[in-house]
């Protein structure tokens, strides 16, 4: 695994809160991350995370438009949590180094991951942001994304607005079926040129979660698989948003509350 980051992808990635790696992975790394996780995708049987009861064509409450929504990827989550071989890959201190270093955190937990699987001919990602949805407020937060497939603009690669996560808030635009609503919500960035984020399979991107991000449609009969992280900064509190935690967990939080619960948000990485 390519895992040092040089003072250029630092010092890019605060600019524009965004970096593509390069060949992150080894040939070999690839094939072991898709292996465990289609092994882990087959292993949940459709659920698409665990501690509530949804499977991944219904409508979790948590996106809007679900029968469109559900046409974008097919979305498990806390892979790590059911397969063992996604628990090695997902917890590897050197990639929650990588996000302290680009974030400038201390300690780093895992929020959640998630199998984003564009099928063929899928819809494309609206513009959207990340950490609005999650049940902490940190504006250092920030996913990886590593392409399992080549991401290209046939299949569904990512793209980023430069530059908008040091404007953008907490405030939840969602992701729903018309691509550019976020733009109501932050018209200063209407005019801007977004960056395309093709990458061969194997490479990955961080953004921060306050980037306003998104996807071209699957317009292949191919797949395009991609393995994400999102990593939230140790020392974070409940905000009192559900998100994916647990029904039973989530009965015995309050707002404010640390969220440091080893079995649901393990720290990876502390200085
Ligand atoms: O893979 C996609 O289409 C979107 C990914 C995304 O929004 C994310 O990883 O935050």
């Amino acid at each position: 695994m390519n895992t040092t980051l040089s003072q250029e992808q630092i010092g890019f990635y605060r600019e524009n809160g965004y970096v593509i790696i390069e060949d992150f992975l080894t040939p070999g790394e690839l094939e072991q991350w898709r292996e465990a996780v289609m092994e882990s995708i087959a292993g949940r049987n459709g659920l698409k995370m665990p501690g509530k009861n949804i499977n991944i064509n219904e409508d979790d409450g948590i996106n809007k438009d679900a029968d469109y929504f559900n046409n974008v990827f097919d979305q498990l989550l806390n892979l790590w949590q059911t397969n063992d071989k996604m628990k090695d890959i997902m917890l590897d201190k050197r990639i929650g180094k990588m996000v302290a270093d680009l974030s400038g955190v201390d300690g780093v937990r895992i929020w959640h991951d998630q199998a984003l699987i564009k099928r063929p001919w899928a819809n494309p990602t609206s513009w959207h942001l990340d950490t609005p949805f999650w049940s902490f407020s940190d504006r250092r937060a920030m996913p990886i994304w590593v392409a399992l497939d080549d991401a290209t603009y046939e299949n569904g690669c990512l793209f980023f607005i430069p530059q908008s996560y040091k404007e953008t808030t907490f405030e939840n635009p969602g992701i729903g079926k018309n691509m550019g609503e976020i733009f109501n919500v932050y018209p200063q960035f209407k005019q801007s040129k977004s960056a395309a984020a093709p990458m061969k399979a194997g490479s990955c991107s961080f953004h921060n979660g306050l980037t306003i991000h998104g996807a071209h449609a699957n317009m292949t009969p191919g797949f395009r698989r991609a393995m994400t992280c999102a990593y939230m900064p140790d020392g974070n509190v409940f905000n009192g948003e559900p998100n994916i935690l647990p029904d039973a967990y989530l009965q015995t939080l309050k707002v404010g509350d640390l969220l440091n619960n080893d079995a649901q948000n393990p720290l990876i990485y502390h200085k």
